[in-house]
């Protein structure tokens, strides 16, 4: 497809500012070694809040092209809610993305569809990517519904956006037992799972929406199952934890994409 692959670093809660300066200056070493192409692949990592500004730093002064988002964002643009942090502040942190309705946040925050839309809205009325994360349980892949909980979740989202809004959007696949458990999706379900979500998108949208979306697979990744996922043609790359804490697996990773 023509669709350049991203390959996507969750940081989740790790890493204080320093700890983020030094992996992204290795990294960026480690892949300037390689003399890895970024038209060919998209690298991305989201580090905390408390990190951001000085990633911002590093890339500005070493012109890196290593891309950053953050984790989420608060739906209200300014004002009393202690604690949140604005679209608008993140994007003036030099951010192309934002990751929405991960699991973890679904699971130990407030966070339902609506305000998960609310957040889409946000990240792009701030100028940025919105990462929305969707994905079954067990218990919806036990009971055989899992394409249609997942393509569910997008739907439920996207409904309310324009054409040009919604080829915005990039959608990260999880199977919430995939999530930091080793077990991570075959390639297959990998595939079946993306190819129902652009099915999706084509009905609620069109041609160029659905073939511009990139549908990247999270859960259990790593340099051992990354080859075999990414040449499923649906599967667009990688929103990756546990291993994107390791620069040189994280490396691998992205030579594997
Ligand atoms: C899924 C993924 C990153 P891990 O949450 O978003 O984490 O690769 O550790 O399963």
């Amino acid at each position: 497809s023509e669709r350049v692959p991203l390959v996507a670093g969750n940081w989740k809660m790790n890493f204080d500012h320093l700890e983020a300066t030094y992996f992204v200056q290795k990294f960026a070493w480690q892949l300037r070694d390689a003399h890895f192409d970024f038209r060919r692949v998209e690298v991305a990592l989201f580090p905390s809040f408390t990190s951001l500004r000085s990633v911002e730093v590093l890339v500005e002064a070493d012109k890196l092209k290593i891309r950053y988002g953050a984790q989420s964002v608060s739906v209200t643009d300014q004002g009393a809610f202690t604690g949140d942090i604005s679209a608008d502040m993140i994007a003036r942190l030099g951010c192309s993305y934002v990751i929405i309705g991960h699991s973890e946040r679904r699971k130990y925050h407030p966070e339902d569809d609506a305000n998960i839309v609310d957040q889409v809205r946000a990240v792009l009325a701030a100028g940025m990517q919105p990462i929305l994360c969707v994905g079954e349980s067990f218990e919806e892949r036990r009971q055989g519904i899992e394409l249609d909980f997942a393509v569910g979740q997008v739907h439920d989202v996207t409904r309310d956006l324009n054409e040009a809004e919604a080829a915005k959007l990039i959608i990260a696949y999880e199977p919430v037992w995939a999530i930091g458990t080793g077990m991570v999706a075959t390639p297959e379900s990998a595939q079946y799972a993306a190819q129902a979500i652009r099915d999706d998108l084509r009905a609620t949208f069109n041609d160029t929406v659905a073939d511009t979306v990139r549908i990247l697979y999270g859960g259990s990744v790593s340099s051992k199952n990354a080859v075999e996922l990414i040449g499923e043609p649906d599967v667009d790359g990688f929103l990756i934890g546990g291993a994107a804490l390791d620069v040189d697996e994280l490396t691998r990773i992205c030579r594997l994409t």
